[in-house]
């Protein structure tokens, strides 16, 4: 018998995976330490088939970036400015509501609103677009600002954070992103983002909502100057917080990009090796996290379809116009038809399904009966979708 300090550490992780024990933070560290990538593979992919079967999500979304003028400058961020400064911009109410409103028309079922922490846009302008896409459509899903966006709100207003997210749930907003999660080890935050929220706030902050039923995502910027001891820190406070709220709905690892003209634009950036090792070692740390979702706009929509064998079951969305990832230099478009993420997903041997804010599915596209899998399909069979709830039909960009 070989003695356990001789074994492999993934042998460790298997026989745990098997018996249904949580993995531990050296479980966790043994993972990202690993060469094995195609084992850990197979193992975030069984870990996903178990806890979420094999279809997979998108959602026909539109991301509106209502300012880049940020009190934060975080060391990672290209889009970022001060108020003045080349480039800096700000939309008016009004500007928010037209794109909201052509995505609506155009099909699109979630809107996902962020911008900087502007130091003097007016809380009343922040409350009047969520209540303003909110008059647009009672049911679009408005996921928006993040945890310390929302912070910076309550600092402003004098008013605890708890009342502004309850402020905001009544003007309509329905979720929080993930963003702003960055890395929460103080050692590497006071490193990239020094003037943001700190990790535990955040925490906070999306405990406190997910109380309100606010549901949230949380993200992991990954690839920078942290280690794999922190990568794995993230992944454990998460779980612990899910397991106290059960208010998160998904998981995305963001890959950094070194953003041309920011400080730590001479890093070299992820590899596809270690995105894929990361989006597996997520989905099996966060047990207790149904979605994981693999965001094209960072990595590229062919790494995508591999990250949905590495543990990812949601491909996000259509998104249009994603000024963040854009100015960070992740040169992979900033929108993707409905046709096109049917196609990426269905060439996996996987089936599509669209779905809305709340995972609840809009249309499943399932191989037409007697198709050979996807790659024997002919284009056209990518977009027959078999409707399972009225979907938005009016063609457009967001189609
Ligand atoms: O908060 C900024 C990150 C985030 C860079 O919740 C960078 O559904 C890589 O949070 N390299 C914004 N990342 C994006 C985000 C998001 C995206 C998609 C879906 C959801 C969701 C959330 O992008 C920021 C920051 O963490 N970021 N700069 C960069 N150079």
């Amino acid at each position: 018998m070989v003695p356990i300090s001789q074994a492999d550490p993934l042998d460790i992780v298997e026989q745990k995976l098997a018996s249904g024990e949580r993995l531990s933070f050296a479980d966790g560290l043994a993972l990202f330490e690993s060469d094995d990538l195609l084992r850990i593979g197979r193992l975030a992919d069984a870990a996903r088939r178990r806890k979420v079967g094999d279809d997979v999500y998108f959602v026909v979304n539109r991301h509106i970036n209502y300012t880049n003028i940020c009190r934060n400058r975080c060391r990672f961020c290209a889009f970022s400015r001060t108020e003045g400064e080349d480039g800096a911009y700000s939309l008016t109410v009004g500007e928010v509501l037209a794109k909201a409103k052509e995505s609506i028309d155009q099909g699109a079922t979630e809107i996902h609103i962020v911008g900087g922490e502007h130091p003097a846009l007016p809380y009343s302008d922040v409350r009047a677009m969520i209540a303003g896409v909110r008059s647009l459509s009672p049911a679009v899903h408005i996921k928006a600002f993040t945890a310390s966006e929302i912070v910076h709100f309550a600092e402003g207003e004098k008013a605890p954070v708890e009342q502004i997210l309850r402020d905001l749930q009544a003007a309509g907003l329905d979720a929080m992103p993930g963003g702003g999660a960055e890395i929460f080890a103080e050692r590497v935050r006071t490193e990239v983002c020094p003037a943001k929220i700190s990790g535990e706030r955040w925490l906070e902050v999306h405990a406190l909502a997910h109380g309100l039923g606010i549901r949230t995502n949380a993200t992991m910027l990954y690839g920078h100057i942290e280690k794999y001891e922190d990568r794995v820190d993230h992944l454990l406070r998460l779980r612990d917080t899910q397991d106290r709220t059960g208010g998160f709905q998904a998981f995305i690892a963001l890959a950094f990009q070194p953003a041309p003209g920011t400080p730590l634009a001479g890093l070299p950036g992820t590899t596809g090796v270690d995105d894929l090792k990361t989006m597996a070692a997520a989905r099996l740390m966060l047990d207790n996290f149904d979605h994981i979702k693999t965001y094209w706009i960072m990595t590229g929509l062919k790494l995508a379809q591999l990250a949905l064998y590495f543990g990812a079951n949601d491909m996000d969305g259509t998104v249009v116009e994603e000024v963040i990832s854009l100015l960070s230099g992740a040169g992979h478009g900033q929108a993707l038809s409905r046709a096109e993420l049917v196609r990426v997903i269905q060439d996996t041997g996987r089936t599509p399904v669209e779905r809305d804010g709340m995972y609840q599915t809009v249309r499943r596209y399932d191989p037409p009966a007697g198709a050979g899998g996807a790659a024997a399909q002919a284009p056209g069979a990518a977009a027959s979708p078999s409707a399972s709830a009225p979907g938005p039909a009016a063609p457009g960009a967001a189609q």
